[in-house]
């Protein structure tokens, strides 16, 4: 059985609060592996091929424009389960009501904009992270 791996992004409002180090030691301190970490300035192209699932949506633009407002970390961890497990240590979508204790739960808040910004991304599915691993890590 090999292990399972996923995507994990620290978005640009997580990069200018200097919160890569927070991420990375709440995914550490779980237990996951941190196989591989990229610092980029994404693109409206590849944005588009990672949330291909949103395009077209009301908040898709306004996603966009975020997501290219700086910087982001591409981070694959790797564990049993981390897929599931990230997505728990993530919280809930709109950080207003993720649980506390969670990253988006204890350092993300509603900022009044049209897309909610909350800090990461982590794949959904097993397929999700093999086709988002391949976008942020073609090599
Ligand atoms: P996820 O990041 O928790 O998997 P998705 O539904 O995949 O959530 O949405 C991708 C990103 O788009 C979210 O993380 C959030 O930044 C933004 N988003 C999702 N739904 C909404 C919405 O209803 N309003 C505003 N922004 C949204
Ligand atoms: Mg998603």
């Amino acid at each position: 059985m090999s292990t399972e791996k996923t995507l994990i992004l620290v978005k640009p409002d997580g990069v200018r609060r200097g919160l890569v180090g927070e991420v990375i030691s709440r995914i550490e301190a779980k237990g996951y592996a941190i196989d591989a970490v990229r610092m980029l300035q994404a693109d409206a192209a590849l944005l588009e091929k990672h949330y291909a699932e949103h395009v077209g949506k009301p908040f898709y633009e306004p996603l966009v424009e975020f997501m290219m407002s700086g910087p982001i970390v591409a981070i694959i961890a790797s564990g049993n389960r981390v897929i599931e497990g990230f997505r728990s240590l993530a919280g809930a979508t709109d950080p207003t009501v993720a649980a506390p204790g969670t990253i988006r739960g204890d350092l993300a808040r509603d900022q009044g904009t049209k897309v909610m910004q909350n800090l990461v991304h982590g794949s959904d599915s097993p397929e999700s992270a093999a086709r988002e691993i391949k976008i942020f890590f073609p090599q």
